[in-house]
């Protein structure tokens, strides 16, 4: 088994070749960060590339990121960097709206590796729940967002949590395919990540 091997099981959206493939790939000595960047999140890169040409359809998209998921699992322990001391508390989650979980998984389980306490709020997250979070001591609110069309409830959220006299009290990060450091600035968030390692080094930052 080797990366191109992974790469395809995902597209063909098999779990269970992409589960014996990471394993194998581990035993045999290859990192966690290789299987990751040359392997799975390509594969959905080639997905959404695929989505985009008519080639594949959400049925296809759905067992393609499942069966990436089940590759992630097996990566967890791997990515972990083992700080042991808390690094702080992040409430993460992906907007109203929205299904996509894989990127906030990773954005999650890099901080958590990291040190980081995380409450993962899961997806299709309602405003409110957020900000239940910021009143029971989130110093970092997370959010995550992959549609064009979600990704304004991020701004939604600091709204409400500006509406509550609390945006003092925590900081704001965002990311997700269709979001920017500008878009971040514009909406008033404290902070944008690209991808999962630099969401870790920002935390790290905004906790100052
Ligand atoms: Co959807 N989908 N999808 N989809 N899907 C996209 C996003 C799309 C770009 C595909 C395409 O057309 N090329 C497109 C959006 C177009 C747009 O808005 N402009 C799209 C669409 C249209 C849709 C539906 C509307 C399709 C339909 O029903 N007709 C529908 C919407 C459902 C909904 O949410 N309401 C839909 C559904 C789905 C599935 C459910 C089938 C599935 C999601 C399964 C799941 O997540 N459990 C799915 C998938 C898999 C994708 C693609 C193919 C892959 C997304 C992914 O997992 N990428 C995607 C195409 C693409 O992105 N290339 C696509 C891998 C992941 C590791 O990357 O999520 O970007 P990403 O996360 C990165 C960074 O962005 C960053 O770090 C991560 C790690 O590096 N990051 C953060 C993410 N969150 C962060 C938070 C941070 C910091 C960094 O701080 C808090």
């Amino acid at each position: 088994m080797d990366l191109k091997s992974i790469f395809n099981s995902v597209l063909e959206g098999d779990a269970e070749a992409v589960r014996t493939g990471v394993n194998q790939m581990l035993e045999s000595g290859a990192s966690a960060e290789s299987i990751l960047h040359e392997a799975l999140i390509p594969a959905m890169d080639e997905v959404g590339k695929r989505f985009e040409e008519g080639d594949f359809f959400v049925p296809e998209m759905l067992i393609a990121a499942r069966a990436m998921q089940s590759g992630l699992g097996l990566l967890k322990p791997h990515l972990a960097e083992g700080d042991v001391q808390s690094s702080g508390k992040v409430v993460i989650g992906t907007v109203k709206g929205d299904l996509h979980d894989i990127g906030k998984n990773l954005v999650a389980m890099m901080l958590e590796g990291a040190g980081f306490e995380v409450v993962d709020l899961g997806t299709d997250v309602d405003p409110t729940k957020f900000i239940e979070e910021v009143r029971n001591g989130a110093q970092i609110i997370g959010m995550s967002a992959l549609l064009t069309t979600t990704m304004n409830n991020m701004k939604a959220v600091i709204e409400a949590i500006e509406d509550i006299g609390m945006r003092e009290q925590v900081k704001i990060m965002i990311g997700g395919a269709p979001v920017t450091g500008e878009y971040a600035k514009s909406i008033g968030a404290d902070g944008f990540a690209s991808d999962a390692s630099s969401a870790v080094r920002l935390a790290k930052e905004l906790m100052g």
